[in-house]
């Protein structure tokens, strides 16, 4: 198999394929780069989540000074009900569950013009504190807890104010739950963790390599979909979860991210749309901590943008009736994002 043609690679996170067709991104570099002046106040009378305001169910924010958390007005998990709720549905064609968990949203700065890519790492590594410990707290009661940000409107995100979202629930959702499976027979078969096998061979490459701090390293997976999908995880260390995170590694994380953030921004010089999350070990499990041996913490950035700030990837067609494909390499877009330089275009 040359590189340069038309390939599929394997995803052994969620056991699924992808199609690589490589020969149509080699063509040279005619995008534009269209620069997109967001100019924002540091406070905004009118948002739901600026220190001192009103938010959309009524209660006032504090003037918080660094982050801040919520319980979510509009929930998409609800607490469990007194009551024995309605009996689930068994049979093969229709199945239901009764489900309970809690929504929480964290604002990540009171500045209103601000996102993490124009945080310090110190203010960052204070968000990273505050995603351990709402992960401690919800973790205690619910089985996944799911740290995420929804960053621009490209993404669904309504407010460009910078947070991020936790949910949390009784039940291990898809994703995850792939992943879980992956690990623990990964674990089986070499008995060592999928992720921390994966990173020393990428380390090792190092084409796909974006980022390498002390700790934690950035690298575009070798089966990633989204054209500059990223992976955020431990070089050579096993970290079970966010609150399993050694405090002396926070900072080496918030930088590496921070690094991340800035070339995602300088790449189309525009405040870089994506989703964001955190999947580590899940809790409550009835296995006795066997799921603490395989597991890795890792981050999964997923931006939609392909060739310029507004020229976005749509998973459509082939993708939603076959299979997931991208042109552009994973090499490739390691490459793009290695040569960008490591300081913020509007600073
Ligand atoms: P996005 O991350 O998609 O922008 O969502 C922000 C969340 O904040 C959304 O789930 C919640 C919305 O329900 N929110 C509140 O709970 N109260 C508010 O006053 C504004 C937004
Ligand atoms: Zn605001």
């Amino acid at each position: 198999m040359t590189d340069l043609r038309p390939h599929r690679r394997w995803n052994p996170l969620t056991r699924e394929w992808l199609l690589v067709s490589p020969h149509r991104a080699a063509r040279p570099w005619l995008g534009q780069v269209e620069a997109i002046s967001e100019e924002r106040p540091a406070y905004e009378p009118s948002c739901t989540l600026c220190p001192g305001n009103k938010r959309i169910g009524g209660e006032l924010n504090p003037d918080y000074r660094d982050t801040f958390v919520f319980g979510n007005d509009f929930p998409s998990l609800l607490p469990p009900l007194e009551m024995k709720a309605e009996a689930p549905i068994f049979s093969p064609l229709f199945q239901s569950r009764d489900v309970s968990g809690e929504c929480r949203v964290i604002c990540f700065s009171p500045r209103h013009d601000l996102s993490l890519a124009q945080m310090s790492a110190g203010d960052i590594a204070r968000v990273i504190t505050t995603w351990t410990e709402q992960t401690a707290d919800l973790g205690s009661r619910n089985r996944w807890v799911q740290v995420f940000e929804n960053k621009g409107a490209a993404m669904g995100c309504s407010n460009p104010h910078p947070h991020g979202q936790i949910w949390a629930g009784d039940f291990i959702p898809e994703e995850p739950a792939k992943e879980d499976l992956s690990q623990k027979e990964y674990f089986q078969e070499h008995g060592r963790p999928l992720l921390l096998d994966y990173a020393a061979e990428e380390l090792r490459d190092g084409s796909r390599t974006v980022i390498e701090g002390e700790h934690w390293f950035v690298v575009v997976p070798y089966w990633a979909l989204w054209p500059y999908e990223t992976l955020l995880l431990p070089k050579q260390e096993q970290v079970t979860r966010l609150t399993s995170l050694p405090e002396s590694q926070k900072l080496d994380l918030a930088e590496t991210m921070r690094q991340l953030l800035v070339r995602y921004d300088n790449l189309f010089q525009c405040s870089f749309p994506y989703s964001m999350g955190w999947h580590g070990a899940p809790f409550l499990s009835d296995d006795g901590g066997k799921s603490e041996e395989y597991w890795q913490l890792h981050a999964h950035f997923y931006p939609p943008l392909l060739r310029s700030a507004s020229v976005k990837k749509f998973l459509v067609g082939y993708e939603m009736l076959a299979e997931g494909q991208r042109d552009l390499t994973a090499e490739q877009a390691a490459e793009r994002l290695r040569s960008l330089p490591n300081r913020h275009y509007a600073s």
